[in-house]
């Protein structure tokens, strides 16, 4: 899809803001009440890359925990009031943190603090004084295995789009972000495949899904990077364009269609078929809820099959 070089260039500069936002610099939580040892954990880990903040009271804790959303916690044990033990089984007890790992720096060293440490919770317990590159790499790996656990939460086995529930919570977050400030349009695509159960009953389950694996991976391959994609329902997809005109959008998808619909898709040794889909697409208004945006997409996506489906309308 062309669009004229002035939009071209806007676009490309938002593009650019959004992401050096999400460029997501690993965010580390380090709870410590010892300033000295602080200190230490936040050089080390800043000039290993990471944003570091520093919780000094468990009082604390739990406003650090929503503010900073951090991804990893390094967690002293001798804190006033409650023990880093403590801390971590609070962590462990809420569902959305089952994966984020905490990694203990004590000066216990024995073994009792080690088992209560792992009952706790703990993926890691190190002793201080610790080797700042011991440190930098206990972090490391354990950011890198959170992310990959993370991912595998939130997508979808098929297609490797997110799932329903992940794809509904990121539709949330840019409307948020959009009640925020970020000006400009927004367009969200409810795009669904075209007599799917005919090719399933003709050419067999195991063909069908080839085909929402195909349609995913056309899907990433056509769109941009910060564009959020989502397997909303069986063969369903979602998908929302930000900072992108809603007639962009609809060439956009119109082009992706075209180019679905002339695949070859193969059953056997000598069954060829094709697929179509049909797509309706609704611009962000102001105001709009999530599920009134999706909604208005569902119902174009209903006409678009009431008039014969193989079409994307706005
Ligand atoms: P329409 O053009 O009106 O959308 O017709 P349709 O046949 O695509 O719609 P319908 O809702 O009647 O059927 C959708 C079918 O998609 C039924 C269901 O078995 C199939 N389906 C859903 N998820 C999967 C999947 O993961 N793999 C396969 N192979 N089929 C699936
Ligand atoms: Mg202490
Ligand atoms: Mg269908
Ligand atoms: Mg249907
Ligand atoms: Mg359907």
């Amino acid at each position: 899809y062309t669009k004229p070089a002035e939009i071209e260039a806007a676009h490309r500069k938002l593009l650019q803001m959004l992401e050096r936002s999400q460029a997501e610099i690993p965010r580390i939580l380090v709870v410590e009440d010892d300033e000295f040892h602080a200190a230490f954990a936040r050089t080390v880990l800043e000039s290993a890359g990471y944003q570091v903040d520093v919780c000094s009271a468990p009082r604390t804790f739990t406003e650090h925990m929503a503010t900073f959303h951090p991804e990893l916690l390094l967690m002293d044990v001798n804190l006033p009031e409650v023990s880093g033990y403590d801390l971590a089984r609070l962590v462990r007890q809420q569902e959305q943190h089952a994966a984020l790992p905490i990694i203990f720096l004590t000066s216990e060293a024995e073994m009792e603090s080690r088992i209560r440490a792992a009952k706790a919770g703990g993926d890691e317990h190190l002793t201080k004084p610790v080797h700042p590159a011991l440190l930098a790499s206990a972090v490391g790996a354990r950011l890198e295995r959170a992310r990959f656990l993370k991912s595998l939460l939130h997508r979808d086995g098929l297609t490797r789009l997110l799932t329903h529930a992940s794809f509904m919570e990121q539709v949330q977050q840019v409307i948020d972000r959009r009640a925020r400030s970020t000006p400009g349009s927004a367009s969200l695509v409810l795009l669904d495949v075209d007599h799917f159960k005919r090719v399933n009953d003709t050419y067999g389950h195991q063909a069908g899904d080839r085909v929402l694996a195909t349609l995913a991976a056309s899907l990433r391959q056509h769109l941009r990077r910060t564009d959020i994609i989502g397997r909303y329902g069986g063969e369903e997809f979602g998908v929302l364009l930000d900072h992108l005109p809603i007639d962009d959008a609809q060439r956009l998808i119109t082009r992706l269609l075209n180019e679905f619909a002339a695949l070859d898709h193969t059953a056997g040794e000598h069954q060829h078929f094709r697929v179509t889909f049909s797509a309706g697409i609704a611009p962000y208004r102001e105001g709009l809820e999530r599920h009134a945006w999706i909604e208005a997409a569902d119902l174009t996506l209903y006409a678009a099959k009431k008039s014969g489906r193989n079409r994307v309308l706005v």
